[in-house]
């Protein structure tokens, strides 16, 4: 039997505001009592954690006094202690304050625009003080209910005037730090600037340094669009902007669910999963999800436990996947190639062109060719449920 138990390498990460949520929603309040970031950190690494990430407030609450947050972190610095857990990430809370009603690099009130940048200057040095090494925007409160009220291309620039700005923040001060900027395309806002990661891959080639930010990919916020998320993380991943990731899962259409990984569309995540392993990528799996309403702490702990076992099995059937070979070897007959057509590809030449034009194509012979995706898709599904 495969053990299917996490491990520091695995690099799974949970947030103070996941294991930390209380299950209000906009029709009922917390069925869950408060616990402290210290005793998160406790819960965490008894489900076998690798990192605990936060937002400034998950951690110091934007009210507290100097010598509350001293103590607090105190706490929260002994916890990581004991447990052996690390803070690969931390991030901005620019969403729950009134003051960001209208969003807050976005809003189109100037004191709210600075107070943002010092809001988030504080919390890049908090979350540098306990070793972040990745820092991630998302964008919460940044859009409309209705468009008479901001200008779209004008929300843009002050977008990209933040974010060179901090971007100079964290090199001015030696920071080492990678920006993720995380897309949502709705909730709360109606609807948000840069809501896919698409947007978002296209908005940071325009930054002043495009070379230290990247994206931080949300399944929820892809299945919330009905895109294909996967697709999107390869994209991120081929332009070498895939620095973080969020991992949970959504149906789509409905309100951000936020739920455990893979307990909605089990073969999107393992697509998911099997890419992220195939590829190799190296970064932390952070799950940005939280257990459903119905449950007590034992819940919570049963949530965090199933979305690592949930990444870990499919980790396992992915590898099945590759080692099987039927499967192999439909895929070299589907991929195969045609050495005769070698010289057609690759860079453009006068020549290469006009051999193209002038090449007779067996068109009606090429497209009866039956390509086997039925069978290949069943053996996907039979590795998936365990009968192969
Ligand atoms: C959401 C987002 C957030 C962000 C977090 C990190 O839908 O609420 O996913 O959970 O990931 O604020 O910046
Ligand atoms: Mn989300
Ligand atoms: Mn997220």
């Amino acid at each position: 039997m495969t053990d299917f138990s996490p491990k520091p390498e695995h690099k799974f990460t949970f947030g103070l505001w996941t294991v930390g949520n209380r299950g209000s929603d906009p029709f009922g309040s917390a069925v869950r009592g408060h616990k402290t970031p210290a005793e998160l950190v406790y819960l965490l690494g008894e489900v076998g954690a690798y990192g605990v990430n936060f937002h400034d407030n998950d951690l110091i609450p934007i009210d507290a006094t100097l010598a509350e947050a001293e103590a607090i972190k105190k706490d929260f610095r002994n916890a990581l202690k004991d447990t052996g857990l690390i803070v690969p990430m931390a991030t901005t809370n620019l969403f729950s304050d009134p003051i960001f009603k209208d969003g807050a690099f976005t809003a189109n009130d100037p004191s709210v625009r600075a107070y943002a940048l010092q809001k988030t200057m504080q919390a890049i040095d908090l979350g540098v003080e306990f070793g972040a090494k990745t820092y991630v925007f998302w964008g919460g409160r940044e859009g409309t209910e209705t468009d008479s009220s901001k200008s779209a291309v004008e929300s843009i620039k002050r977008s990209r005037e933040a974010m060179n700005f901090l971007c100079e923040y964290a090199l001015d001060n030696k920071y080492d730090l990678k920006f993720a900027l995380e897309s949502k395309p709705n909730e709360p806002r109606g609807d948000m600037y840069n809501p896919t990661i698409g947007h978002m891959l296209a908005f940071i080639t325009t930054l002043d340094h495009p070379e230290m930010v990247g994206v931080n990919p949300e399944v929820a916020h892809e299945h919330m669009a009905g895109l294909n998320f996967m697709h999107g993380v390869a994209q991120a991943w081929e332009a070498g902007k895939l620095f973080h990731i969020d991992l949970n899962d959504q149906y789509p259409g409905r309100y951000d669910q936020d739920l455990r990984l893979g307990s909605r569309d089990l073969k999107a995540a393992f697509y998911l999963v099997k890419f992220l392993e195939d590829v190799g990528y190296n970064g932390s799996r952070h799950f940005d999800a939280h257990a459903y309403r119905t449950e007590d702490y034992e819940g919570v702990k049963d949530f965090a436990r199933g979305c690592m076992r949930t990444y870990l099995v499919l980790k396992d059937k992915a590898a099945q996947f590759n080692a099987d070979g039927e499967i192999q070897a439909l895929l070299a007959e589907i991929n195969a190639d045609n050495p005769g057509l070698a010289p057609y590809f690759g860079k453009y030449s006068p020549e290469k062109a006009a051999a193209i034009k002038s090449h007779s194509f067996d068109r009606p012979g090429i497209a009866s060719r039956g390509l086997k995706y039925e069978r290949l898709d069943q053996l996907t599904i039979d590795i998936l449920t365990g009968t192969r």
